[in-house]
Order: structure tokens, then sequence, then C-alpha cells
């Protein structure tokens, strides 16, 4: 950037007899800008050079100004600007360094301090561009890492077979809402649920069938449940477990019920069944405002009692937990 076409030429053929063939020169601080795409800060720049050969005296809009231009554009923080001026005003370079110049060289020109110069400062470009480039992938890859953690971390909590929590996952929230129950003396509710005569169903017709009907019975029960933060989980082998917050004994029986009632709706044939001729679940529940000093066994072994009642009344039934 040069308003001296003279000045200019001679430039251009020192750059040229060193090999540097991709040369646009203009003849005013504005001109270079326009010719990169900066109408204003904000306006996206292209036609990008490696290097910015610029005086610092020029007509309209010195070197200085545009040096702050062209650091004020994001994209263009990192572009090496090399002011060329035969000033020996020191207040003037270190205004241009302040401005964001890389370097400077002394006019009249000698070459072999322009073509160093202009090859340090694109080695160091191009280093920086190197550093930028692995940054951002560094930042892809740790975006990418943080994506398979949340993801290995989902599935740690998901039965592999039915899809809903698995056991560690319900310890763990039972234990949260135990404590949250307790801090504000909210009831929590426990459902446990058990499929009826299972062993004998996965006799009669193969384990493959019986993966499958305790996959739509989980489904099922989870198709039960709607309020956020209740959990259905698989508690072991055909026995599930729904956890509710903050709900009374009403709503875990409505609940419960509605289980029972999904579960004969799914018209699964189990021939070898003394409770129905289609796959039926025995349901316990229990309620209580959990006090300090309690834990929360109590819970699950109350449902448990009321679970095995009803089995012990005929299973396909639901059972609460009386003391
Ligand atoms: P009850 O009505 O008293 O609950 O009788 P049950 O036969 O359902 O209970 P029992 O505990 O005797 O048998 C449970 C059966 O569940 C035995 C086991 O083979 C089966 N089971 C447990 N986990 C799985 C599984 O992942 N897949 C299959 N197919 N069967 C399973
Ligand atoms: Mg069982
Ligand atoms: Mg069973």
């Amino acid at each position: 950037v040069n308003d001296s076409k003279f000045e200019t030429m001679i430039l251009v053929n020192i750059l040229k007899k060193n090999g540097f063939s991709s040369i646009t020169t203009a003849t005013s601080a504005k001109q270079a800008l326009s010719q990169m795409g900066i109408v204003c800060a904000t306006s996206y720049p292209h036609n990008l050079p490696d290097i910015i050969l610029m005086n610092l005296i020029l007509p309209e809009m010195d070197g200085i100004e545009a040096c702050q231009h062209i650091k004020n554009t994001p994209t263009l923080r990192d572009l090496p600007i090399i002011i060329m001026t035969s000033t020996d005003r020191d207040d003037l370079i270190r205004k241009a360094f302040q401005a964001g110049a890389t370097d400077f060289v002394s006019t009249p020109i000698r070459e072999v301090e322009l073509i160093s110069r202009i090859e340090t400062a694109y080695r160091l470009k191009q280093e920086m561009d190197r550093r930028i480039a692995r940054e951002k992938e560094l930042m892809r890859v740790m975006l990418e890492l943080d994506k398979v953690n949340k993801r290995l971390k989902e599935l740690s909590f998901v039965d592999g077979l039915t899809g809903v929590y698995n056991r560690r996952f319900f310890e763990e929230t039972l234990n949260e809402e135990w404590q949250h129950a307790i801090r504000h003396q909210f009831p929590l509710s426990l459902i446990l649920l058990d499929i009826d005569y299972f062993k004998r169903y996965n006799d009669y017709y193969g384990h493959f069938l019986g993966d499958e009907c305790l996959k739509q019975v989980a489904q099922a029960i989870k198709g039960s449940v709607h309020r956020e933060g209740d959990i259905v989980a698989r508690y072991g082998g055909e026995e599930f477990v729904v956890v509710l917050p903050k709900s009374s004994e009403e709503v875990a029986s409505k609940i419960a019920h509605r289980l029972q009632l999904n579960i004969h709706g799914l018209h699964i044939a189990h021939a070898d069944s003394d409770a129905h001729p289609t796959v039926t679940i025995s349901v316990g529940y229990s309620t209580l405002v959990p006090q300090v000093g309690m834990d929360t066994g109590q819970l699950i072994s109350e449902a448990d009692k009321a679970l095995y009642q009803a089995k012990r009344q005929g299973r396909n039934q639901v059972c609460t937990y009386t003391p």
C-alpha cells in the first residue's frame, strides 16, 4: 500500500525477484481495505493476503488508522502488517506498533532487510495459523469427547434389555429423592411390581419370547407414568420399580392400578399361568413422609411386603402396605 506508483513498481520488482508472485497493490489504505472486503469492522473480509506491506504516511487514511481498522476486524487480527516509513519520528513508529503493526522497514528500501522481515513475518503467521488450527481441532475433539461421555453416562444408567433405568440409577435417584422429601417433608411413593408366573412363561414360550415380553412390559410401565421426576427402573429379573416423588398414597394407588390395567391391555398370551390366560403382574406399593433417622430400605421393604401379599392372595392384583 503506497501512494507513489513509482515506489510501488520498484517494490513489486524486488518482491517478484525474490519469489513472491501473488502481489496486490493499492494506492490508498481505503482501497486496500475495500480490496479485502472490509467496509466496516463487522463486514466479512475476503481475498485476504498473507502479509500487508503498507506506508506509514498515506493520503486520507494513514497507515496507523488502517492498522487499527484491520486489527479491529476479528478475522484479520493475526494478519501481519509491515509498515514502511522514511520518517525518523519515533513517536509515529511507536503509534504504528500500538495500532497493531507487526514490524517496520525504513525507506529507501534495502532489499535484504525487506525480504528478511517479510520472511520472518510470514513464518510467524504460518506458526500462528497452525496454532489456531490445532486449537480449533482440540476444541472439536473436546466437544466430541463431551458428547461421548454424556452418552456413556446415559448408557450406564439404562438397562440393556428393556431400555428403562437400571437398578443403580434407581438407587442413586431414590437416595436423592429421599433427602429432598426429608427437607421439604413431601410424601414419597414407591411401587414394586413383578410378572406373574414368569418362570413358566420362559419354560413354555422360550427365553427369546421371555425377553420380548419383558421389553413390552417395561415399555407399558414407562408409558403409564407421565409426571416429570417419576422414575421407572428394572429392579431385577422380571421385577420393576416405580418411584413417585411428591406423591400421596392416592396417587400411588391410581398409578399402581393403571399399571395393572395397562399390562392387561398388552394381551400377551400366557397359557401356563394360573392367574389369567394372559400376562399379568402383581403390584405392591407404599407411601411415607421420610424422617431423619429413617432410610430408603424401609420404603422398599414396605412395598415389597405389599407385593408379597398380592402374590399370596392369588397374584394379578394391587396391594398397599399395611403395618
Ligand atoms: P411369581 O408369580 O411368584 O412371581 O413366579 P415367577 O415364576 O414369575 O417368579 P420366579 O422368581 O420363580 O421366576 C422369575 C423368572 O424370571 C425366572 C427367570 O428365568 C426369569 N427371568 C429373569 N430375568 C429374565 C430375563 O432377563 N429374561 C428372561 N427371558 N427371563 C428372565
Ligand atoms: Mg420375581
Ligand atoms: Mg414373577
